[in-house]
């Protein structure tokens, strides 16, 4: 479709997120690795990886929050297509984007959250064939998740806050739906350098955001 084509509005970005799998069709993932805005980009930039958050959980504490953690841990949670994505799968990306051999502190430690019995077990499995195939210890736990605790605003998406052009504008189009936009998680990671330039493309050509904020949008990413 050519630009022109597009209407005025921005229905064309928010269609984008309309046509976004219903979270009743996704399957939830929570895994902590370090600081929350690396693989929130991480993830935020892969197909098939619906919507991103981060927030806090892995502690028994009531109503964490950055600066008052107590004994939680900083977490990416993810929605992802199940026809796209197995658990095991994304465990992989897991265990290749952090460090895995060193016990961090509580905030940053390592930890895989189970959703339930099954995620459980193919977590269990693939810390165990991971400490086989490399025949190093794995510092990193497999636990239940019991309650996740979304972060402050200003955490999610972090990365695409760094343009605050675009931030601002997605933020203004969305609202409350900002955090949970498939094109906010998108554009997070192609700000932290993640993602192809097809997939840049791909999704460039299809949002109808204001010229200056495509402009910035092209410049730098
Ligand atoms: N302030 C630290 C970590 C932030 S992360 C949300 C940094 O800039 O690396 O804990």
């Amino acid at each position: 479709m050519s630009r022109s084509a597009l209407p005025t509005d921005q229905s064309t970005t928010l269609a984008r997120d309309a046509e976004a799998l219903e979270p009743a069709e996704t399957e939830t993932a929570t895994f902590g690795m370090g600081c929350f805005w690396g693989p929130d980009a991480l993830f935020g930039a892969k197909d098939g990886i619906v919507r991103t958050r981060v927030g806090y959980a892995g502690g028994t504490a009531n109503d964490p929050t950055y600066y008052a953690l107590s004994d939680h841990t900083e977490v990416v949670q993810l929605e992802y297509d199940p026809e796209i994505w197995t658990y095991a799968e994304l465990l992989d990306v897991v265990w290749a984007n952090h460090d895995w051999t060193t016990s961090q502190k509580r905030q940053y430690r390592g930890v895989i959250l189970a959703q339930d019995d099954t995620q459980r077990e193919i977590a269990e499995r693939s810390h165990t064939a991971l400490a086989d195939r490399t025949g190093q210890s794995v510092a990193t736990t497999v636990e239940t998740l019991e309650r996740f605790y979304p972060a402050e605003a200003y955490h999610q998406k972090y990365e695409l806050r760094t343009l605050p052009v675009v931030a601002d504008e997605l933020e203004d189009l969305y609202g409350d739906a900002f955090t949970a936009s498939t094109v906010a998680a998108r554009l997070n990671g192609f700000a932290a350098g993640y993602g192809t330039e097809d997939q840049r493309h791909d999704l460039l050509a299809t949002l109808d955001l204001p010229p200056p904020v495509i402009d910035e949008v092209r410049r730098r990413l």
